[in-house]
Formats: C-alpha cells, sequence, structure tokens
C-alpha cells in the first residue's frame, strides 16, 4: 500500500497553518488541579494575562483547557469545564492566533465552537457519541489522542503487546472514523498521548518510533513537558523538568513531531531555534 501523501498546511478554523517548522502550542488550564500548574491561572483574568505571555513568547496555538487529566485526577461536569473556559475564550478571541480547546465533553465541544474556538483538543479522539458530528459541521481542526483507559485509573497497570503498532493503528482507525464522518484530512492532528495509560518504557518506545507515526501522513503532535516519565528519568520535580522536557520535545521534532505543547514557550522557542538553524546548515 502506497503511503498517504504529509499534510502540509493545517486547516484550523479561522487559521491555516503552514507546517514548515514545528509549532509551538502553549498550555493554559484554566484548572485548581493541573499536575505541573493547577491553581495558578484558575480564574479567567491570571489565566488570560499568562495566554497574552506565552503569545508574547513565541506560542503559535493556545489549548484552554477546564479539566485537569493528570493521572488519578476527578472528572468535572461539563457545566463546570464550561464555566472555566468560557471566559477565558471570549477574553483571547482578538489575539490573532488560534485557540484549541482540550476537551472530551461534547457539551463542551459545541459550546466552544460556538464562541469560535479554531481547535479541538480530545484525548478521547472524538470517540464519545456525539463528537463527530459536533466537530463535522465545523472547520475547526482537531487532535485525536491515544489513551488506554480513563484518566482516573489509566496509570494503575498499562498492558500491551506492542505498544507502538498498537497506538499507529488505534490513531488511523479513529483518522478514518473521521475522514468518513467529511472531515479533511487537513484539520486532522494525531497524538500518541505520552503518559495517558503508559508506563516509562511505553512512552521511550513511542518517542523513539515517532517516525513511524508521520507515516500516516497527518501532522503528529506531542505532549512531553513536565511529565512524570521526565521525572522518572532526572530525578527531578515538577517544577524542575524544564532541561528534560526540552531534550524530550527535541527529540520528538528530530522525528518529525509537527506541534509541541508546552507549558514553557519561551525556552522551547529558544531550543528549536538552535535546532532549526542546524537543520538548514
Ligand atoms: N497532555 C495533557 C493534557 N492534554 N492533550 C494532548 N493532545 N496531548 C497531551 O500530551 C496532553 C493533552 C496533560 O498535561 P496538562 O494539561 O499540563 O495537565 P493536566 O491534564 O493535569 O491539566
Amino acid at each position: 500500500m502506497s503511503l498517504p501523501i504529509p499534510v502540509r498546511h493545517l486547516v484550523c478554523g479561522r487559521f491555516t497553518l503552514e507546517l514548515k517548522r514545528p509549532l509551538i502550542m502553549g498550555v493554559v488550564n484554566v484548572t485548581p488541579d493541573s499536575f505541573s500548574d493547577g491553581g495558578q491561572f484558575a480564574a479567567p483574568q491570571p489565566a488570560i494575562e499568562h495566554a497574552l505571555q506565552l503569545l508574547a513568547e513565541g506560542a503559535d496555538i493556545l489549548d484552554i483547557g477546564g479539566e485537569s487529566t493528570r493521572p488519578g485526577a476527578a472528572p468535572v461536569s461539563p457545566q463546570q469545564e464550561l464555566d472555566r473556559i468560557a471566559p477565558v475564550l471570549e477574553g483571547l478571541r482578538g489575539c490573532g492566533r488560534p485557540l484549541s480547546v482540550d476537551t472530551r465533553r461534547v457539551e463542551v465541544m459545541q459550546a466552544a465552537i460556538e464562541q469560535g474556538a479554531d481547535m479541538i483538543n480530545d484525548i478521547t479522539a472524538l470517540q464519545a457519541p456525539g463528537a463527530l458530528a459536533a466537530v463535522a459541521a465545523a472547520g475547526c481542526a482537531v487532535c485525536l489522542m491515544h489513551m488506554q483507559g480513563e484518566p482516573a485509573t489509566m496509570q494503575q497497570a498499562p498492558v500491551y503487546q506492542e505498544v507502538v503498532s498498537e497506538v499507529e493503528e488505534f490513531l488511523q482507525a479513529r483518522v478514518q472514523a473521521l475522514l468518513a464522518a467529511g472531515i479533511a484530512r487537513e484539520r486532522i492532528v494525531i497524538d500518541p498521548g505520552i503518559g495517558f495509560g503508559k508506563t516509562a518504557r511505553h512512552n521511550l518506545a513511542l518517542l523513539a518510533a515517532l517516525d513511524e507515526l508521520s507515516t500516516l501522513g497527518q501532522p503528529v503532535l506531542l505532549g512531553v513537558s513536565r511529565k512524570s516519565l521526565i521525572g522518572e528519568l532526572t530525578g527531578r520535580a515538577v517544577e524542575q523538568r524544564l532541561a528534560g522536557s526540552l531534550a524530550a520535545m527535541l527529540a520528538g521534532v528530530a522525528r518529525g513531531a509537527a506541534i509541541v505543547r508546552v507549558h514553557d514557550v519561551a525556552a522551547t522557542r529558544d531550543a528549536l531555534a538552535v535546532w532549526q538553524a542546524i537543520e538548514n546548515a
């Protein structure tokens, strides 16, 4: 079977993003309990100010989330999630860059799209009933992420026969489901879901073989920033994982990651500038 032609630009709501260089997605967690920055930006105004700071530092996309999905996190109601993110979306709407909403709830997707979200980032890959239809009618981009299990229990005993091929097959099947629902390839991003129902060994295998996911033809998004994998490899607490996060991010970019989801935008931009200059030399 011939390989699909790689998607070279991402249709992302009001924007079309060229994928000539790795894009930086800055994380805006409007939550009291996110694993690395929980509570810091839980009110709308601090969240908006933080987002504007990330844009000033060079974020190409903002990813706004109202539910923590860290291992063991308790789910929140869709209404609670919306109450958290709606004022932030409103406040950032005119910022001139694409706004992604990190949610797995169909009600939140619908409301966010109505409010003008340019991308839906779903850790459950639009598998909830009604999710495909909610997104299909809009012009937003979609990120499909792989997760084994549910955030509350996913790290208890993740099991795979062969993690790379299983994640790849899952993502391929989800891409097919989106295409069948009328969502164009240029709107779809895929993500191996580092830390979502995976041990350190699984995460490392996926990172090492990230280029295999690129053969599906869809842009690959990678989220490793400050994650427990970095903590396990370095022995560092969450606020001391920047160097390790940058190393994992660059290893991913060298293997074809098109978008990196990060908390530390300025440092990521510098690391990418150096990497890119070497690549272009
Ligand atoms: N990681 C987190 C949340 N959403 N979405 C995608 N597509 N890929 C990821 O790797 C990913 C994600 C976890 O990070 P964070 O948002 O900082 O933490 P929390 O879930 O505790 O809010």
